[in-house]
């Protein structure tokens, strides 16, 4: 096989384009499908400052990796989730990342500002892990952004994880879901910073590829929450389709949001106010992610019997508003709280 550009040897296929590359020519076209989403989606410019949202899995550094490359102003944020040795290994190459490009890495640890991890917060409320690590994900990516002068955040989500999202909340008919799920979430209030996510047009294949041709060594192990997620067999499912008729995805996507979108938007109002508690936008007296705290820190009751642990991580199908505000990040949060 040989390169579409270039006519050297190619080492990355691209079906849905018709079009293979070799390394060189890959980066540029994986650098033009960013710049594309950023310019199409008017996400930022280069004056804003950018908080790429790490978990030092592939997307995620890929993201921040060809922000710099393209000249645009971005740090990065990591949750610390305390996630056992799942967390401890991310955040390592989310820091090793960070050292070696010269970049600001802000740490938010879950622990140390709240006293909570996510396995505690599951076993103390009985939601699934990524229920309430979604939440608290969404929840500090807006307020640290929001706090420490940040113009945007910028997530991973690539367009595998878009196209399952959707399949889920179609399945569901999750409207609500379907009205916030977008390449841009114009921040609509001022405690609210605007989301991105500037990988929507490329699949999880390329940006693997990316950070494999880049040399950026990344977390390869999988949460251990993300063990039977809905998100990976919709996934699986639009695989099948796709190697069977390329472009599937994409279109499913990018028609979704050409010509259904705006119709759930309209049927979707939802008024913010500060939460009384932390003053963080919410649509309720107090936010979500302090609901979770209050009964993480109380449990309403003492659970009695065996407990049927809904697990499934990895990028979940449903993208939950918190309390209004769609999801910042790949989470799978199952419910909202
Ligand atoms: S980190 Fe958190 Fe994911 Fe782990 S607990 Fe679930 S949501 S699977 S992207
Ligand atoms: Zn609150």
């Amino acid at each position: 096989m040989r390169c579409t550009r270039c006519r050297e040897e190619a080492w990355v296929e691209v079906r849905r384009h018709n079009a293979a590359y070799c390394g060189d020519c890959f980066e540029r076209f994986f650098r033009d499908q960013v710049e594309r989403a950023i310019h199409h989606e008017k996400m930022f410019s280069r004056e804003d400052q950018i908080l790429v949202a790490v978990s030092g899995g592939k997307d995620s550094l890929a993201l921040w990796d060809v922000l710099l490359d393209l000249g645009y102003d971005a740090d990065g944020l990591y949750i610390d989730l305390g996630i056992g040795e799942y967390s401890g290994n991310s955040r390592v190459m989310s820091e090793t990342f960070a050292a070696a490009r010269d970049r600001t890495l802000h740490i938010s640890s879950l622990d140390q500002s709240y006293g909570v991890t996510v396995p505690l917060i599951a076993e103390q409320t009985h939601r699934a892990p990524c229920s309430g690590c979604g939440l608290a994900k969404r929840y500090l990516f807006n307020r640290e952004a929001a706090e420490r002068g940040y113009d945007v955040v910028a997530t991973g989500h690539n367009l595998d994880d878009e196209a399952a999202t959707l399949l889920g909340n179609v399945l569901h008919w999750q409207t609500g879901y379907l009205a916030r799920q977008a390449p841009v979430l114009e921040a609509e209030d001022a405690g609210l910073v605007r989301k991105v996510k500037p990988l929507y047009r490329l699949s999880e294949h390329e940006t693997a590829a990316y950070a494999v041709i880049k040399g950026i060594e990344y977390v390869v192990e999988e949460c251990p929450n993300a063990v039977g997620a809905k998100s990976i067999l919709f996934k699986e499912a639009l695989n099948l389709l796709e190697r069977q008729s390329p472009g599937t995805k994409q279109t499913f996507l990018l028609s979704f949001l050409d010509k259904a979108r705006a119709a759930f938007a309209e049927g979707d109002p939802h008024e913010l106010r500060p939460c009384i508690e932390c003053e963080q936008p919410t649509t309720t007296e107090r936010c979500a992610f302090c609901r979770l705290l209050a009964e993480t820190r109380q449990p309403r009751r003492p659970f009695k019997g065996r407990r049927r642990v809904r697990r499934g991580g990895g990028k979940g199908p449903r993208q939950p508003a918190v309390d209004g505000e769609p999801s910042v990040e790949p989470g799978p949060a199952t419910a909202q709280v």
